[in-house]
């Protein structure tokens, strides 16, 4: 009796080992494989630094398929997905109306080279949906739209200088990539080689949030500053949400100085509002800059402004720019299928999920012994690995990318995919039910348990 007592308590004790066990370890064989493959021919083994894992000392897992808020590497593990390729998928994977929308228009061809009527629905709901917009370009990426504007910015105010903050990630431009956030902070190349310094002569650094950094370079240059851009909600130093007297000071003195606001709504744009930043703190700026969810998951950026400053761009006027890609009508229908069924309902939807979601992490955090805490606005958020609130650039250094990447890896184990970078936003979307939350707040629970 004892004895068979005992072997059953034994067997239960390797049960929870093995059980421990498989869920410490990821059978990500086909990935690896895949990944030593891929770093023969592509630098890194990937097409953009983030994807690497290498932030959080992981070899990157090989996505097979996505649905709704599902993605599924090659061996088979499923994940709750959140980071949604970085902020376009609002609307979940494989949207079935976008989807469609993407087929029906591929079958008439995929780029013709010439302007479509696709086109002009795009451009009009953005109009309609964001306030300083009045006329726009699509480009084909985030950093062609962030660098477009600058150009327009400097063309039409005749200035040179540029400010950004410290943090703010803008895509590479070789004259942003100075204390930028994002991949160039993950990988601690804020500023990369390859610049030469004369590109970023003309490129002042202010810290974001305070106000005072900011006036102080207009006194230097009191003439020559062509514009201020900044993330006005910031992503990329994970969420960072800035006071709205902070954004409508920005205003103000790019007035007095007759400078241009550049709001950096790549991520931010149909992401925390129809209209932005800009429509939720009301806050307008000159140009604006687009990406992301206008594309659906579609290679597309855009930059616009009032149609006085956009007279600027050629073939209005003298300011070049263009993209062979730009407008093509397979990223136009998947960018007009997704922002078509976005609405006041869909964001309070957004907006209750992601608060669940985030009051259950705060919970869990405040039961353990881990220093962390969340800063979330609509439905992007960040868990940052710190006792210290994160306001700006100097105090989201602080957090412990370790842990994070312990963290990260925790969760991956328990089913559950957050961006492999402390400084990244979560993004939660409309195919996110109660469900998913359920499962992510068990997932952070045991994650947070092993971090103990
Ligand atoms: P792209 O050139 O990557 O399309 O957009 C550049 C960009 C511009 N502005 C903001 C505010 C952005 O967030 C981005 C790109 N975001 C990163 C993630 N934080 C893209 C991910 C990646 O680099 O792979």
């Amino acid at each position: 009796m004892i004895f068979s007592l005992f072997f059953i308590h034994f067997l239960d004790y390797r049960l929870k080992l093995v059980h421990s066990y498989t869920l410490m370890k990821l059978n990500n064989k086909t990935s690896k494989r895949l990944f030593k493959k891929a770093q023969n021919y592509l630098v890194g083994g990937v097409n953009s630094p983030v994807r690497s894992f290498n932030a959080v000392q992981g070899s990157p897992l090989f996505i097979s398929k996505a649905k709704g808020p599902y993605i599924y590497d090659e061996d088979g593990n499923k994940f709750i997905d959140y980071i949604g390729s970085w902020g376009p998928l609002i609307l979940g994977h494989s949207d079935k109306d976008v989807v469609s929308a993407i087929k029906k228009t591929a079958s008439k061809g995929t780029s013709y080279g010439a302007p479509c009527e696709l086109e002009i629905e795009v451009a009009k709901l953005v109009v309609k949906s964001v306030p300083s917009i009045e006329k726009v370009r699509m480009t084909n990426s985030g950093t062609e739209a962030t660098m477009s504007a600058i150009r327009l910015a400097r063309a039409y105010t005749g200035n040179d200088y540029i400010v950004k903050f410290e943090g703010c990630y803008h895509g590479h431009p070789d004259y942003l990539l100075v204390k930028a956030g994002s991949g160039a902070t993950t990988f601690g190349n804020p500023s990369s080689p390859g610049v030469p310094k004369s590109f970023t002569d003309k490129t002042l650094l202010a810290k974001y949030g305070d106000i005072n950094s900011v006036e102080k370079l207009f006194k230097k240059y009191p003439d020559n500053i062509a514009g201020i851009i900044i993330e006005p909600v910031c992503g990329n130093m994970g969420v960072v949400v800035p006071e709205k007297k902070f954004l409508a000071d920005l205003k103000r003195i790019t007035k007095k100085h007759k400078s241009l606001l550049i709001f950096d709504e790549v991520m931010t744009g149909f992401r925390l509002d129809m209209g932005g930043v800009q429509k939720r703190f009301g806050v307008i700026p000159d140009i604006t800059c687009l990406g992301k969810i206008i594309g659906g998951g579609l290679p597309v950026g855009a930059y616009g402004a009032s149609k006085k400053i956009m007279k600027m761009v050629s073939p209005e006027g003298p300011m070049y720019q263009a993209g062979t890609l730009s407008g093509n009508p397979l990223a136009m229908s998947a960018g007009f299928a997704t922002l078509k069924k976005l609405n006041s309902k869909t964001y309070k939807y957004l907006e209750d999920t992601t608060a669940e979601l985030v009051d259950g992490i705060e919970d869990i955090i405040s039961k353990s012994r881990i220093d962390a805490n969340i800063n979330q606005i609509g439905s992007m958020f960040t868990i940052f690995f710190t006792k210290n609130e994160v306001v700006n650039y100097k105090s989201a250094l602080k957090c412990d990318t370790k842990k994070y990447g312990a963290f990260f890896k925790n969760l991956l184990e328990n089913g559950v995919m957050f961006p492999p970078s402390q400084f990244e936003a979560v993004f939660v979307s409309t195919s996110h039910t109660k469900k998913e939350v359920n499962k992510t707040l068990d997932a952070v629970y045991k994650s947070f348990k092993d971090l103990n």
